[in-house]
């Protein structure tokens, strides 16, 4: 059954894109509007507005408190409702996505949204998961990807990217024209989706006419696919860069959109010493100065103050000794509170925190500078658990979505006192003040608010948003000095750091019944308000009766409390790992989630509810003072994860390019003369670089033959960060050459360094006669475009040769067409996995048994397989990864599992020593296979050190899972 429904495309404050279409009445064929694909949900007509204070969803007013999630860095569809759902659970309301270019075409014209690259499921994921979709297709996207997100085979191009060059906007306009319609289906206006924005390029930093006409083109490229939501661009900085044209300042540069935002990242990184020192103190772009730059939401006085990116921590490059864990630490609950919350102080009512979940950059998805795992510091880590973060932004993500009178505030006067700042918001509708009080240094500070009755102590890097006079769930909140957290029907949640004294006043017109149910509180009536004050300790129950007030319940937690309280839909819960969902239908409330180990759950729901459902089986539930249901036993917690060892392993060189009878004869001639690199041969050399001859990911083979001699010989190459050559002549090993890992300042903002391409000098013997030189390059990918200089086509592979008589080359890499199932960016240009050597079910039957650690290496790649066998308990999540040793050996290697690389490691540069191994790819309840290539200088103590497998954390519940699409060897590569 399909129903129609009419959809307008308006809005309360202002319609969207009035100057760009005309007023839509669409008629369409509807789905549903809830996530659920039964036809008795029809399509429901949904309103975009906005005005200078905030979105405006149907008319009401919505924070949109999003966190960034890019599926592509998660090879496990099955699994991105986890991510979702947790997402969700900690606090927010929104998900944005990049969509990545290069990860879906592999060659022009062809477009594929299969499988891992599943984009419309992704989207049905983020609306079943209750996330309003902020979508990000680019077509440029930087977030530390090869070519920042360009496909190979775009990187030939003559046009200059990011421009209104002819070649490059056609090719633009294929992929818009893919991807579109799949993020038009989801939108919100048509009731068929979540999409509540679409952004358009990603920080272009330059507004040359070039440029101007660029965004133009896009704008009207979205428009016509169908893309009917508010469109955004995410200005570099705040300079006030694509401003919408209603809403443009003296300074700004406008572009046919309706929002402007822009990304901020103060948290900086940990340093490579390892110091952390506390990040800055924020800035304040809601009062940016005259004569100053025109940024933040001064920059476009008419539309909400939207943060498009903040770090939520950063990525960690090549050979860092930081590492994620201190990113995480140094950008943690202080770092977030005091960012996050000077934000809300500036009216910021759009926020996204880069990255929610930052995963991996599996492949040869990660731009020179990264390493495989993208972990990023973010609140749920690469392996999908919660850091303590995760508990602060859900605090604060609970809070913006619980007080609706946060999205229409004025800003008050500002309190600076030496080591305090405070804000005061007020929305002048309600009267209600919302107190920003930010500390961003160490040592503590106490400040007395106006009107409050109680001094607001701050210790160390820390903030609060201090609530006063707010009429909520059928109290009058006259101030507090706990911060408020969420409410649900009856129940109003508080939290404060433990210790530390709280002063809650609530206004009554006759005096109300106290009962402390739990905890020490005094309180006091003084004829208007009731004053409670109380030290925070754990969970303190008050309820309160009577006072011409519906009755109420107050739970005031500490942090430690706050971080297990769950608050999915309309009930309140306290004591799991994790709360996914709960449904109430009748007199059961059924709840899905997680738990670590034997866990306490206590439910306040509403009202006629007797019976707990969690994961799908019945709790004895006991009713407590509060009205809450308490499980009388804990839940379980997941079963014993036996992890085996990896042993049995077969080994077995490659690199039979080096040798001088290796048959070349089907590898393509490199004998081109042109070439659109940044980086041409000398004149009159052959072009050599690896794109011109289709070969764009991984490793790349030459074959150089000459007649003659030679006694030197210089190889320019291009490689990316902690890039390799490998060279031999006739058969023997000239040696390696390797790019510094060391990346700069100018290279991250998208500059060509001196650390992505190389000269590798070797001393030959080449007497007169003939000879064959084989190289080759690791490519660590494609530099990305930052600041619009064509840098994606800085050549990879070899870029020239001197010191030869006259070469004849030939070349062979991996293509991007190479695996369809596994994408673009799986397999590389290394004999064995052209043999197919990476795939499950290869014969190895025939080749050498190995240990490990091993004593050395063969200069050159040489691989390793085994197999193993899991069996994770049915009903846990156990998220496992794979473990290199340190060691003091010179090597890397590709890790692949069931055929998909997850990653390169490093030896002596890292620091990544463990990689993810999602589930879905890895098999947690069957066989998997694994095989790493090892490539090396060779000698003694380089050889690859013990490999292991370790359990990054496990979990009763999860999500149903359903296994990778991993294709094995069927005689040849399949
Ligand atoms: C900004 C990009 O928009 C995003 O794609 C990602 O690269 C992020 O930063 C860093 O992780 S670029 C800005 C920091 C100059």
């Amino acid at each position: 059954m399909t129903e129609r429904s009419h959809v307008k495309l308006v809005a309360s404050g202002r319609v969207v894109g009035r100057r760009l279409l005309p007023l839509l009445v669409v008629a369409l064929v509807g789905l549903s509007a809830c996530g659920s694909t039964h036809p008795a949900h029809p399509a429901r007509a949904h309103t975009i507005g906005f005005d200078r204070y905030s979105l405006i969803l149907d008319g009401r007013r919505v924070f949109i408190w999003s966190g960034e999630f890019h599926p592509f860095r998660l090879p496990s569809p099955s699994l991105w409702p986890d991510v979702l759902e947790k997402m969700k659970a900690e606090g927010f309301n929104a998900v944005s996505i990049y969509f990545d270019w290069g990860y879906h075409s592999s060659a022009p014209g062809a477009y594929d949204f299969t499988g891992v690259r599943d984009m419309d499921r992704a989207l049905a994921d983020a609306q079943r998961a209750g996330l309003y979709v902020i979508a990000r297709p680019g077509p440029y996207i930087n977030a530390e990807l090869d070519a920042g997100g360009f496909p190979g085979w775009l990187l030939t191009q003559a046009g200059h990217a990011r421009s209104n060059a002819p070649d490059y906007l056609h090719a633009v306009d294929g992929w818009m024209r893919a991807i579109d319609p799949i993020i038009a289906r989801h939108q919100y206006t048509n009731g068929t989706g979540t999409v509540i924005l679409d952004q358009i390029e990603n920080e272009l930093p330059v507004t040359a006419p070039a440029q101007v006409a660029y965004m133009r083109h896009l704008v009207a490229r979205a428009r016509t696919d169908g893309i009917t939501v508010p469109l955004v661009h995410n200005d570099r900085g705040r300079n006030g860069f694509w401003v919408p044209p209603s809403s443009t300042v003296r300074g700004t540069v406008a572009a046919p959109l309706n929002l402007y935002g822009f990304d901020d990242y103060p948290g900086g990184e940990c340093t490579v010493s390892g110091a952390v020192g506390p990040p800055s103190a924020p800035q304040d772009w809601g009062i940016w100065g005259p004569g100053g730059a025109t940024g933040g939401s001064s920059a476009s006085p008419r539309t909400p103050g939207d943060v498009a990116e903040f770090g939520g921590g950063w990525f960690d490059p090549w050979g860092h000794r930081g590492g994620y864990a201190c990113t995480a630490a140094r950008e943690g609950s202080g770092y977030e509170r005091v960012f996050y919350e000077t934000n809300i102080a500036n009216r910021v009512t759009l926020e996204n925190v880069y990255m929610a979940f930052g995963g991996t950059s599996w492949g040869w998805l990660p731009a020179p500078l990264v390493y495989s795992s993208y972990d990023y510091g973010a609140a749920i880590d690469e392996a999908r658990q919660l850091r303590p973060k995760a508990a602060m932004m859900k605090e604060l993500g609970l809070f913006v979505q619980s007080v609706p009178e946060l999205t229409r505030v004025d800003r008050g006067p500002t309190i600076s006192r030496p080591a305090v700042r405070v804000y005061d918001d007020v929305n002048r509708h309600t009267g209600t003040h919302f107190y920003v009080v930010v500390h961003p240094g160490s040592g503590s500070s106490a400040v007395t608010l106006p009107g409050f009755r109680a001094p607001v102590l701050l210790r160390g890097q820390d903030a609060r948003i201090l609530v006063a006079g707010l009429t909520i769930a059928g109290q009058r909140l006259v101030s507090s000095t706990s911060e408020l957290m969420t409410t649900v029907p009856g129940v109003l949640v508080f939290h404060g750091r433990a210790g530390e004294a709280g002063t809650t006043v609530l206004r009554f017109a006759s005096r109300p019944r106290v009962t402390v149910l739990h905890g020490a509180v005094r309180s006091a009536w003084d004829g208007r308000d009731l004053r409670l004050d109380y030290v925070h300790l754990g969970l303190i129950e008050v309820a309160i009766s009577g006072g011409g007030r519906p009755p109420a319940l107050l739970l005031i937690a500490d942090e430690a409390t706050a971080a297990t309280l769950w608050r999915p839909g309309s009930v309140l819960l306290r004591g799991p790992e994790l709360v996914r969902s709960a449904v109430v239908s009748g007199d059961t409330v059924t709840l899905r989630g997680d738990t670590r180990g034997p866990e306490p759950l206590e439910v306040w729901a509403p009202a006629g509810v007797r019976r707990v459902v969690w994961n799908g089986r019945a709790v004895a539930v006991r009713r407590m003072g509060s009205g809450s249901l308490l499980a009388v036993a804990d839940l379980p917690g997941p079963g014993m994860v036996v992890l085996p060892a990896l042993s049995a392993w077969r080994y077995s060189p490659e690199s039979p390019e080096a040798r001088p009878g290796f048959v070349d004869a089907t590898w393509p001639l490199a004998d081109r003369t042109r070439t659109n690199s940044t980086t041409p041969p000398p004149p009159g050399q052959p072009v050599l670089t690896a794109d011109d001859y289709g070969f764009h990911h991984g490793d790349v083979w030459y074959r150089g033959r000459f007649t003659g001699s030679a006694t030197r010989v210089a190889l320019r190459y291009g490689g990316g960060g902690s890039g390799l050559l490998q060279a031999w002549l006739d058969g023997r090993d000239l040696g390696q050459n390797v790019l510094p890992a060391t990346v700069t300042p100018a290279l991250l903002a998208g500059a060509v360094g001196p650390a992505t391409l190389g000269s590798a000098t070797f001393n030959l013997r080449a007497g007169p006669g003939r000879h064959v030189l084989a190289v080759m390059v690791r490519d660590d990918g494609h530099n990305e475009d930052g600041l619009v200089r064509d840098t994606q086509k800085e050549g990879r592979g070899l870029i020239s040769a001197s010191g030869l008589p006259r070469v004849k080359w030939r070349i062979q890499g991996g293509l991007d067409t190479a695996d369809p199932v596994r994408g673009p960016f799986n397999t590389g240009g290394l004999f064995g996995e052209r043999a197919g050597w990476s795939l499950p079910g290869f014969p190895d039957a025939g080749w050498q048994t190995a240990r490990l650690p091993a004593a050395g290496a063969i200069p050159g790649t040489a691989w390793y397989r085994t197999t193993f066998r899991l069996a994770v308990p049915a009903g846990d999540d156990a998220s496992l990864g794979l473990t290199i040793a340190p060691s003091d050996g010179d090597y890397r290697a590709l890790i692949f599992l069931n055929g998909w690389n997850l990653g390169q490691y490093i030896a002596r540069v890292g620091p990544q020593h463990t990689f993810v191994l999602p589930t879905g790819v890895l098999n947690p309840r069957g066989g998997n296979t694994l095989a790493i290539a090892v490539t090396s200088n060779g000698g003694p103590g380089n050889g690859l050190a013990r490999v292991s497998l370790a359990n990054l954390g496990t979990v009763a519940g999860g999500v149903p899972l359903a296994l990778d699409n991993s294709p094995g060897y069927v005689g040849s590569r399949p």
